[in-house]
């Protein structure tokens, strides 16, 4: 039985502009004041992306490994960098991602159309990223994006071994526009797949858009844990705005607390994901 919930908070992503998403913790200060808030709140990791001074994404290693430091000077999150960053990145920058030493980096797990772009994730690109993170003991989270994703994740595990840690999570990333529905049923598929995955596999959900809630709702549910954050959507409720990730991480939190699983600590978050200093 699952208990508690870890809740992870993606603030940033790489697709809202700051000129139409106000609310976007875009500079240093705006994503630190996030983070202390949203773990105050009850999250535990914090799935980064950065941008630059003028707001866009940017993989800039000296800006990674400050927001590295920075994230860990302040709070107690566990500290995930995006190694996915924006569909237009190239992937020697998505792999020196690691060389900031993040506690955890993403790892998305194949190719998907992501609205009226493609976002790119070769087979050889996959192993060396899992491979690298085996290595440098950065503990990864699979992102699944489709179905396909967990038997590519099959394979990859069977033939590469277990991530550093030796706890394998999924972050099931729903609604995307080409990618799996923001579904009860097509969740209910995702965790049936998790039965070809090591035995003790865990998940994460989060419905992109208007699937956030049925999603956040499913997940619980069925024993999942949450990604909420700006990311993923920037509306709250029809006709209203996010008004900052602090809004969505307390409602996740309200949901989780209602399904008698509540937050887990950021300690308890770093035994359940096999994260130790071994990535820093
Ligand atoms: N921004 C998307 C193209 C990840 O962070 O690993 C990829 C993404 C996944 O957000
Ligand atoms: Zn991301």
């Amino acid at each position: 039985m699952t208990t508690g919930t870890l809740i992870t908070v993606a603030p940033t992503g790489a697709e809202s502009a700051k000129a139409e998403v106000p609310a976007l913790p875009v500079t240093l200060d705006e994503l630190l004041l996030t983070a202390k808030e949203c773990e105050a709140l009850g999250a535990a990791v914090i799935h980064v992306h950065i941008r630059d001074d003028d707001a866009r994404p940017t993989l800039d290693q000296g800006r990674l490994r400050d927001t590295v430091a920075a994230l860990r000077d302040s709070t107690d999150l566990v500290v995930q960098l995006s190694s996915g960053g924006a569909v237009t990145d190239p992937e020697a920058d998505r792999l020196a991602v690691l060389d900031a030493g993040p506690d955890m980096a993403s790892c998305t797990m194949g190719t998907v159309n992501f609205g009226d772009d493609v976002f790119l994730n070769r087979w050889e690109f996959i192993v060396e990223l899992h491979t690298r993170m085996q290595e440098r003991g950065i503990v990864p989270e699979y992102e699944i994006f489709d179905l396909g994703h967990l038997t590519a994740l099959q394979r990859l595990l069977g033939k590469y071994g277990l991530p550093a840690g030796g706890h394998v999570h999924v972050d099931f990333v729903m609604g995307v526009p080409g990618g799996m529905p923001g579904t009860t049923a097509t969740l209910v598929a995702a965790q049936q797949m998790l039965r070809d995955l090591p035995e003790g596999t865990t998940f994460s959900a989060t419905g992109i858009g208007r699937s956030t809630i049925p999603v956040l709702l499913a997940s619980l549910s069925a024993g999942g844990h949450l990604r909420v954050g700006m990311e993923d959507t920037v509306t709250y409720a029809k006709g209203r705005p996010v008004e900052s990730n602090m809004q969505l991480v307390a409602r996740a939190v309200g949901f989780a607390q209602l399904a008698q699983r509540p937050p887990l600590t950021t300690a308890e978050a770093r035994g359940l994901l096999g994260v130790t200093a071994a990535g820093r």
